[in-house]
């Protein structure tokens, strides 16, 4: 299976994609968001202000500005608020989005963040199972997409180590 796990900078990425976790208004923020926008120059803030926004749950693709990924997709996953406001499904299609972009671009690479995890507050572990679950299924169809799960915090690199080993 074409999921790899790899601790570190997702704007160090040489993926086809890399994801940022945005906010609905496509607007910048702490983060991954900052770290990829910081990263990758002004031009992705320039398409990100055309396309306006993204509700929760979507995706949209830009420029990977000076990054060494070929397009940046931005999502926006679910604020936690307790986990009856459907924010599990909201991750779910998060992901999903993505990799709708993915195929059908026809990309071969991405890289995820750990979406809605740092200060939206889900849940890292429930949020893990439901990312590579996604992905799984995904690459049921898709054996030629490699999918890589970025992990920056050691909390998540573990969740995903114990959790991909099983
Ligand atoms: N590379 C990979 N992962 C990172 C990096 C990095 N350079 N920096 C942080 N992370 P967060 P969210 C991890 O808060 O919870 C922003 O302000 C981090 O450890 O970036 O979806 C947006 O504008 C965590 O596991 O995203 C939104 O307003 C994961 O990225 C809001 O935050 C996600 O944490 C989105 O919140």
């Amino acid at each position: 299976m074409a999921i790899q796990l790899i601790q570190g900078d997702i704007t160090k990425m040489e993926t086809d994609i890399i994801v940022n976790a945005a906010n609905s208004g496509l607007r910048g923020g702490g983060g991954v968001d900052g770290a990829i926008h910081r990263a990758g120059g002004p031009e992705i803030m320039e398409e990100c202000r055309k396309i306006g926004g993204c509700p929760t749950g979507q995706a949209v693709i830009t420029t990977a500005g000076n990054l060494p990924a070929k397009k940046v997709i931005h999502t926006v996953g679910p604020v936690w608020n307790g986990g009856n406001k459907n924010e599990e499904e909201l991750l779910q299609s998060a992901y999903l989005n993505c990799l709708k972009l993915v195929e059908r671009y026809e990309y071969k690479s991405i890289a995820f963040p750990n979406i809605s995890t740092g200060v939206y507050g889900f849940p890292k572990e429930k949020a893990a199972h439901i990312a590579i679950k996604t992905a799984k299924g995904f690459l049921k169809d898709h054996s030629d997409v490699d999918i890589y799960f970025v992990c920056f915090d050691d909390e998540n690199f573990n969740l995903y180590q114990n959790l991909l080993r099983n």
